[in-house]
């Protein structure tokens, strides 16, 4: 037996994605771009202190960008995050900054600066997805954006319903923060080609995980599917 879906209203944008369309909202839905930041995109940072190849996240970067461009020419909510922590490393647990065997932990002092500390060049947003003066950027302490931090009050103030993610890396990160999404009732879409991991099995791993169980967490569509759903933009005056 089949079961009918209510048609969305007409004002939705319906994207084609897994496991069934999604019906953005024009203007509610607020872009999340997780910590495209230097220290775990370019070679010296904390992502490189762990090991990692780190030349595998920089495939994000543009399709993100295109993202960015066309939520900025419709003026609708972007928020940036950054995995970062007070220079004294007040906020960061002694169990994060003391895993495992890096080259360099949490607060050491790298080619960048010192690594996810606020204020080093390495904590900073890619240059070409630098956010602009007027964007949300929330400063995490953890790997979900809604702890420790102002975001879910912003949003509100933002009147966002619904989280548009792109970002890195797939499974930590990006997944931690839609799976607090969820939990909080916003619906929340992955752009896959927009979000990136060391290891491409734990992102496929990661998508499949999302939109299973009839989007448990929530949906995922290629960017070609969200940018071709997007109203036209208005023409200037
Ligand atoms: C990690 C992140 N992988 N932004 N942070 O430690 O995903």
């Amino acid at each position: 037996m089949t079961t009918a879906r209510p048609s969305p209203p007409a004002d939705v944008a319906t994207v084609r994605a897994r496991p069934f369309d999604f019906a953005l909202q024009p203007g509610r839905a607020a872009l999340v771009l997780i910590d495209m930041q230097r220290d775990f995109i370019e070679p010296g940072g904390f992502g490189a202190a762990l090991g990692n190849d780190v030349r595998l996240l920089e495939a994000a970067i543009a399709p993100a960008r295109a993202l960015l461009d066309a939520w900025r020419a419709r003026g609708w909510p972007v928020v940036h995050t950054r995995e970062s922590h007070a220079p004294d490393l007040s906020d960061c647990p002694p169990a994060k900054r003391g895993r495992g065997t890096p080259m360099l932990r949490i607060g050491d002092a790298g080619p960048m600066g010192r690594l996810l500390v606020r204020g080093e060049p390495g904590c900073e947003i890619v240059p070409a997805l630098a956010p602009l003066s007027g964007e949300l950027v929330i400063d995490k302490p953890g790997k979900g954006a809604f702890h420790g931090t102002p975001l879910a009050a912003e949003l509100q103030r933002l009147g966002a319903a619904q989280l548009v993610f792109a970002g890195v890396t797939t499974e930590v990160c990006v997944q931690t923060t839609m799976r607090e999404a969820n939990d909080r009732g916003y619906d929340a879409l992955l752009v896959e080609e927009a979000t990136a991991s060391y290891f491409p099995e734990f992102k496929a791993a990661t998508i499949e995980m999302i939109v299973a169980q009839g989007g448990i967490v929530g949906w995922a569509a290629p960017l070609d599917a969200v940018l071709s759903a997007l109203p036209p933009l208005e023409p200037r005056e």
